[in-house]
């Protein structure tokens, strides 16, 4: 059995060394290792619902982008919850969304600080996952939130939202708004992002419905969470679709982008918009008419929850395990689903009628 001040050493060996230098100064890495020592299917340990909640544990918030004010809601919410709960709070992570390589070395860079556990919105669904292991092997409870990796590669992911009512609403929501008619287009974030491919796969998959038959789907464009890059890219799809009726744009940037491109041109109330926004970034184009109705979850909320969950696994209430419950303190009580998936609740639709209640 490994102790806890070599787990540390080896974390801090495997950040700043080669894996394979690291693996061997630490006695190998075996399946049964990974079994053992991490992974959402292999979880350490029988979970102890009645076990104390560990005070005084570093938690880190690894966002896919830190300049993006939906992850900053959603790692205030995070850090509130953290240092409620008698931890500390760090957060790292890159300012673009398609540095995929900047998350893999600030996974890194927490396993070498041992950090006690962390949340992770994932850039890409592989790209982390030797990295998310490592940090596992060495004692790190890794949680993603927001954006999934593989199962095998984290102890749990906390999702916004069922991805399938996410993908299937954000398709009605539109057609409500064409009446059921017209080329549409996706505005996209990162060519790779687990989560937007996921409800685009289930947006595909709703279109199929014969009550969708004059809707067609013309072409996926990616803005890559970026403002300048999402607007050029509404401005493109306009130019090569003149016909298109709609767009729908699952992220927050993407939204906003549109938005502020559809409401200085002439498609302005005519191409409608819809998709993933926060209520603070849409209110104007909801305002001027040139958005209808969106929808988004709290993402400090979101936050909570991924920083709740992390210090439960720390504190060994959880494994990551399906079936387990836990208490997310006044968020209530949890229940790990499928593959370690943790769902917050459903998602907010915002419109004229309601937005103004809302602020984030
Ligand atoms: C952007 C990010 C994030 C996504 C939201 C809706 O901020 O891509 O991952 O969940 O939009």
């Amino acid at each position: 059995m490994r102790t806890a001040s070599l787990r540390r050493t080896c974390a801090a060996l495997a950040a700043v060394t080669s894996f394979a230098l690291a693996a061997t100064a630490c006695g190998g890495t075996t399946k049964e290792d990974v079994k053992n020592e991490g992974g959402a299917a292999a979880s350490a340990g029988k979970a102890d619902p009645d076990a104390a909640t560990k005070k005084g544990l570093t938690v880190g918030f690894l966002p896919k982008q830190v300049n993006n004010p939906y992850f900053t809601s959603a790692d205030k919410g995070g850090e509130k919850a953290v240092k409620e709960l008698g931890s500390t709070f760090k957060e790292v992570g890159p300012t673009s969304a398609t540095d995929t390589a900047g998350q893999v070395s600030y996974v890194n860079t927490l396993t070498q600080q041992q950090v006690d556990a962390m949340a992770v919105s994932a850039q890409d669904p592989g790209a982390l996952c030797t990295a998310l292991k490592q940090a596992m092997r060495n004692g790190i409870k890794v949680v993603t939130y927001d954006s999934d990796t593989k199962a095998d590669c984290r102890n749990a992911f906390v999702s916004q939202a069922s991805a399938e009512d996410l993908g299937r609403t954000e398709v009605q929501l539109l057609a409500e708004q064409i009446g059921h008619k017209g080329d549409i287009a996706i505005l996209s974030a990162a060519q790779t992002a687990t989560n937007q491919n996921t409800w685009i796969e289930f947006m595909k998959d709703e279109l199929k419905d014969p009550k969708y038959k004059d809707m067609k789907l013309v072409k996926v464009a990616y803005g890559n969470d970026d403002a300048q890059q999402s607007f050029q890219q509404t401005q493109g799809l306009l130019q090569e679709y003149p016909n298109l009726k709609g767009i729908i744009s699952p992220t927050t940037v993407g939204i906003k982008a549109a938005a502020q491109y559809l409401s200085g041109s002439k498609y302005k109330g005519k191409v409608k918009l819809t998709g993933l926004g926060t209520p603070n970034d849409m209110r104007t184009y909801v305002k001027n008419g040139t958005v209808e109705a969106f929808e988004l979850w709290d993402p400090a909320k979101l936050g909570e929850l991924a920083a709740r969950t992390a210090v439960a696994l720390a504190s060994g209430q959880i494994t990551g395990q399906e079936g387990e419950t836990f208490t997310a303190g006044a968020m209530g009580e949890y229940t790990i689903g499928e593959d370690g998936v943790i769902n917050l609740g459903r998602p907010t639709v915002f419109n004229a009628g309601n937005i103004d209640d809302f602020d984030f």
